[in-house]
């Protein structure tokens, strides 16, 4: 099937640093269901936070929309009127796409794809903001003004779902967790071999932080409440409203 992910199912003589290329966004959608797990769940609950936290005549963020799963399934999702959904990604190749997979779908609420920074671009007027695995890809340096500058973004009441893979602050729990998911990944069809190629490829551009220091990232930003809403072994979601 040319849609299976088979990017490191042979020995590279280098594994080069991972990035979002055309590559990627072939295999993309059965790269991330067989790598994250629960990643449908988060999806959908997305859908649904999307009913409960959209209000009339906002912005909703969709930061690092890749293909726009999560823009696809707000717009499902939201009741809201007046509403615009603004997915951003600096992979021109995923832009490319995404709009493609929106333009395949009909909803009312519109929907605009960005090819940019998602450090680069405001938030305005927004009730609801996605960072679903994006965070984990910026500069640790970086993290905190991106959420300072959500949290300004969003109106009273409004909320961020962050969603990332995680480190644990205990080390045998750590190596718990990370057996698990590498398990997973095998039990998913990957081999040994892709499993590690994998790690290698992200291991400089994918940089995980543990759930004390998000939750207080997120405090110091400026949101009022956060939770852990999720988890399966090192991969989390939280819900954080300003
Ligand atoms: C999903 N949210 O399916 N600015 C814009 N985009 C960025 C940046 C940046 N600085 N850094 C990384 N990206 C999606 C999945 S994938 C997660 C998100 C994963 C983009 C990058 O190009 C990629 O498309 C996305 O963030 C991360 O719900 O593959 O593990």
């Amino acid at each position: 099937m040319s849609d299976t992910d088979l990017i490191y199912s042979q020995a590279h003589s280098q594994v080069k640093n991972f990035t979002f290329d055309a590559q990627v966004v072939e295999v993309f959608p059965d790269m991330i269901s067989r790598s994250v797990p629960g990643y449908n769940t988060i999806i959908e609950t997305i859908g649904r936070l999307s009913k409960q936290f959209a209000q009339d005549n906002s912005n909703i963020y969709d930061l690092g929309c890749s293909l726009g799963a999560a823009t696809l399934a707000m717009r499902k999702g939201i009741t809201a009127t007046g509403c615009k959904i603004i997915g951003v990604d600096n992979s021109i190749d995923m832009v490319k796409r995404c709009k493609m997979h929106v333009e395949a779908f009909k909803g009312k609420t519109p929907v605009e794809i960005i090819e940019g920074n998602i450090q680069d671009i405001a938030i305005e007027n927004a009730s609801m903001v996605v960072l679903n695995f994006t965070l984990q890809f910026i500069d640790k340096s970086e993290r905190q003004a991106l959420l300072t500058k959500i949290a300004k973004g969003l109106k009273p009441g409004g909320l961020l779902v962050l969603s990332e893979k995680i480190s644990s602050n205990d080390q045998r729990i750590d190596e718990v967790l990370i057996d698990l998911h590498h398990n997973f990944k095998r039990d998913n069809g990957y081999s040994e071999l892709e499993v590690a190629q994998k790690r290698t490829a992200l291991e400089k551009v994918m940089l995980t932080d543990s759930v004390e220091v998000h939750k207080e990232r997120l405090a110091i930003a400026g949101f009022n409440h956060s939770s852990q809403w999720f988890q399966c072994f090192n991969f989390t979601s939280f819900v954080a409203i300003k």
